[in-house]
């Protein structure tokens, strides 16, 4: 039987979002971000995939049904302390952009937010916990989108700069992981998270689309160079959700179409940040689709300097696709389209489930920019229980995490440099695509339920003392 291998310093640990986890909605002086107004439960999912959601109309019609998400404002110590209980090597987390500029376009950084992070950060280190941060996750202010009209304008790139160097010099001690735009491809089709604009007629999918990409890469590249130049020996990667493309046969029409959905979803954001150039696909891609970017002087240096560290992504499904296919073979609950594979189980929300998939992905990526790889989500969402003795056996998250762990080691084996697992969702909180709590993907259950009741208790579940083994042995014992 295979040993499954890790290398030494391989960083085990859990993901999470501030606007996910933090609630204190409105404390410490922290300005309104764009998850904060989206709805709970079904109508989030309609408005993620709703083109007309206008956030000058809507936006404050909507709150989070839980200002206080899992509290881990006033949480952190405790939650810190189960994660150092697991032995965690690193903890992804993001800085919510409106704790420190509270409308984003300040000119002085909020030091009441700075304060808070100082606080995580200080826990982290002292149990031995590297932060790895996000500096953008779906939490872009919501004056810039309602103001400015999200990344469309260029101003927000001189915003963005002003929060990443306030950060990076306030944590230049204590943050040496960092990464940029939380699934920045994400926004080819959910761009109300991502770019913070919805599309309300067909035609201004494209222009307003990769024009406000285009700004994000500029951002993305000053970031990186203001990382580099502020924390010496930091290492400030991309993130991209990544899910291998299938073609649903060996016909090559379909074969041909894969390539294309898997050039410009996996690969054209990724591309960018990674090489510093526009790769030579895309140039058919905006002739055909009449984009024309309005590209500034030194646009382009920046781009080819300001390249990443390494590439981070998120893994939760392959998608498989075909150039014609009828809405009833259409994957239900993949949130990025494609159709059903027969071959695959899916979780209670629809997400296909594809262990084999993470050592494909992983192989492409390595291929494609043999620069380090780590994946910075990966979970099952999925109805827990809580039995009558308090015990809490989630098996099934256990049986889904250790495939995707065996994928891993056989990724590696393959010759991928992988440095490190932030397993999605560490502790329960709210699901980001239906603003829900009991698509619950935690190794510790949260006494919160969608209904806003619950005490916040916390309880580890079966998971909980599993991980914390498979971390001890760097993933031996599975
Ligand atoms: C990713 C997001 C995370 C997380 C994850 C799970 O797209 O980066 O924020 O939420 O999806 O999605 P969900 O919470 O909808 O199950």
């Amino acid at each position: 039987m295979r040993k499954y291998q890790f290398p030494e310093g391989f960083l085990w640990g859990g993901a999470t979002a501030a606007n996910q986890i933090e609630g204190g909605f409105y404390e410490g002086n922290k300005g309104l971000n764009i998850a904060d107004v989206l709805p709970g439960g079904k109508e989030r999912y309609k408005i993620l995939m709703n083109p007309g959601f206008d956030f000058k109309i809507h936006r404050d019609q909507y709150y989070y049904p839980n200002h206080e998400a899992i509290d881990f404002y006033h949480r952190y110590k405790e939650d810190i302390g189960f994660f150092a209980e697991m032995g965690f090597k690193a903890f992804r987390m993001s800085i919510a952009w409106t704790r420190i500029f509270p409308n984003g376009d300040e000119l002085e950084a909020n030091e009441e937010g700075l304060a808070f992070y100082d606080g995580v950060f200080d826990e982290l280190h002292k149990h031995g916990i590297q932060p790895v941060v996000t500096l953008s996750h779906y939490e872009m202010p919501l004056h810039l989108v309602k103001e400015y009209g999200g990344w469309r304008n260029r101003q927000v790139v001189t915003f963005f700069e002003r929060y990443v160097k306030a950060i990076f010099n306030r944590y230049k001690n204590k943050v040496k992981f960092w990464m940029t735009f939380n699934e920045i491809n994400s926004s080819l089709v959910m761009p109300i998270q991502g770019l913070g604009f919805s599309i309300q007629k067909e035609e201004d999918k494209y222009q307003p689309t990769f024009q406000a990409y285009h700004h994000q890469f500029v951002a993305s590249s000053i970031a990186v160079k203001a990382c580099h130049e502020i924390i010496p020996n930091s290492k400030i990667g991309c993130m991209i959700l990544f899910a291998p493309v299938y073609s649903f046969d060996c016909n090559p029409e379909n074969v041909m179409y894969a390539l294309q959905e898997e050039q410009l979803f996996n690969y054209f954001c990724a591309d960018v940040q990674v090489r510093g150039e526009y790769p030579s696909f895309i140039k058919r891609y905006f002739k055909e689709h009449h984009i024309e970017l309005e590209i500034q002087e030194g646009d382009l240096e920046l781009i080819k300097e300001g390249t990443v560290d390494y590439i981070g992504f998120s893994y939760y499904m392959s998608r498989t696709e075909k150039k014609v296919k009828t809405d009833a073979e259409s994957a239900q609950g993949n949130l990025i389209g494609g159709i059903r594979n027969p071959f695959l189980k899916a979780s209670d929300w629809g997400w296909e489930i594809d262990p084999e998939g993470l050592r494909i992905s992983l192989n492409k990526l390595y291929d494609r920019y043999q620069k380090p790889l780590f994946v910075v989500e990966n979970g099952l969402g999925a109805y827990d229980k809580v039995e009558e003795d308090g015990t809490i056996n989630d098996t099934y998250r256990i049986d889904y995490l250790r495939d995707h762990i065996k994928a891993m080691s056989e990724a590696i084996e393959d010759g991928v440099e992988l440095i490190g697992y932030t397993s999605w969702g560490c502790i329960d909180m709210v699901s980001m695509s239906t603003g829900e709590f009991s698509k619950r993907y935690g190794f510790i259950y949260v006494d919160k339920h969608d209904d806003g009741s619950g005490s916040l208790k916390r309880m580890r579940k079966k998971s909980f003392f599993w991980y914390k083994d498979v971390i001890a042995t760097n993933g031996e014992r599975l």
